[in-house]
């Protein structure tokens, strides 16, 4: 991209840097201590994995925190990825890994959901799962609110599924709302928006961020339909604080999470605790608390089957990062079989 706002290291010590973009064989970043510096592109090892301190080898994100070093013809290179503080992670069908980390590092994880058309409170308490189990504060915002009459009776709907989360209803056409998300934007601070395509995510960045930084669906001419933003980039905003946009997905893979999946479903969780049976299934068992506040119309039955669902999804998922781990440990004693044999069979014979 532009000149390196910082001078090139050359006395071996690494430079600290987060990461804007991660691209397959290099990363765009820009120094640690001044995010809202020009970006420097640094070259990844062949394998496009980078060691964290425990030695495991990942992928750099977006928002990672990253060491570079100068190579002898001066282009940087990543060398070491920093412990993710947060992450925000999604099941990946992909062949290297089971798990996709979306962004590192952050700090407030934005829902964002249009209003119109209408919100998608599965889809909400998908994404808040993903979120509570980044380790990251989940905020809800509402998008579109000038497209429907009763903006705020919507929200109080999003709301009964969104416990214990702050909620912005908001218009990057009028400008409702946007003082409180604003609000979030201290110094320093990380932010993630995830969200379905067209959803106003990238409207949203531009609009905080003060200028065109973006792409939106409303300023493509060529015609092509949803998914405008292809890829996730870290944003400096005015006052200091940095947003990742992301491409709108439409289902997302829930990892294993059931602290996730109670803090997102507090409410159904509460209510089971007070079943008579400790292993209750919510069907037909007598004293079953969930079931007698879906009759009493206290809990609403689409919140049962969406746990369910979530819960489902969660744990297949852990099966299946039980069942690779399983195949790596076996491919690992394969591995060191056959060496041991090759020296046996390098040193003569085996004595006894
Ligand atoms: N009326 C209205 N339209 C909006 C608002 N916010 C976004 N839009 C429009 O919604 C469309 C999609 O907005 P984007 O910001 O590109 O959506 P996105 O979530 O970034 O979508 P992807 O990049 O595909 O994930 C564009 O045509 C925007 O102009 C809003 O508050 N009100
Ligand atoms: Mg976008
Ligand atoms: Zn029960």
């Amino acid at each position: 991209m532009t000149e390196p706002a910082v001078p090139p290291v050359d006395d071996g010590t690494p430079l600290r840097v987060r990461v804007v973009r991660a691209d397959r064989g290099a990363l765009l970043v820009v120094p640690d201590d001044d995010l809202g510096a020009a970006a420097h592109r640094a070259e990844l090892p062949r394998d496009g994995l980078l060691p964290l301190p425990d030695g495991t080898r990942v992928p750099p994100t977006v928002g990672d925190v990253v060491d570079v070093e100068v190579d002898a013809t001066g282009a940087w290179r990543a060398t070491a990825l920093h412990t993710r503080r947060t992450a925000v992670v999604r099941d990946s069908a992909g062949r290297t890994s089971l798990e996709q980390a979306v962004a590192a590092n952050v700090d407030v994880v934005l829902v964002v959901e249009h209003l119109d058309p209408e919100p998608d409170l599965g889809r909400v308490e998908r994404l808040l799962t993903l979120a509570w189990r980044s380790g990251a504060r989940p905020v809800v915002v509402l998008t579109k609110a000038d497209l429907v009459p009763d903006a705020d009776g919507m929200a109080a709907e999003v709301a009964q599924v969104a416990i214990g989360v702050d909620m912005h209803v908001v218009s990057v056409v009028d400008g409702t709302g946007l003082g409180p998300v604003r609000a979030l934007l201290t110094p320093g601070v990380a932010l993630v928006a995830v969200g379905p395509s067209g959803a106003g995510k990238s409207s949203l960045v531009n609009e905080l961020a003060g200028r065109e930084v973006m792409a939106t669906h409303g300023l493509r001419a060529d015609g092509r339909g949803r998914h405008t933003t292809t890829h996730r980039q870290l944003v400096p905003l005015p006052g200091g604080a940095v947003l990742v946009d992301t491409p709108g997905v439409r289902g997302v893979g829930l990892v294993a999470a059931p602290e996730a999946l109670d803090a997102t479903f507090a409410d159904v969780t509460a209510l089971a605790a007070r079943c008579r049976f400790s292993d209750c299934a919510h069907v037909t068992e007598p004293g079953c608390a969930v079931r007698a506040a879906i009759e009493s119309g206290d809990l609403p039955e689409r919140r049962l089957a969406s746990w369910r669902k979530l819960a489902r999804e969660a744990a297949y998922a852990a099966r299946r990062a039980d069942a690779r781990l399983a195949a790596e440990e076996r491919a690992r004693w394969k591995r060191v079989t056959r060496e041991y044999h090759q020296r046996l069979r390098g040193a003569g014979s085996p004595r006894a």
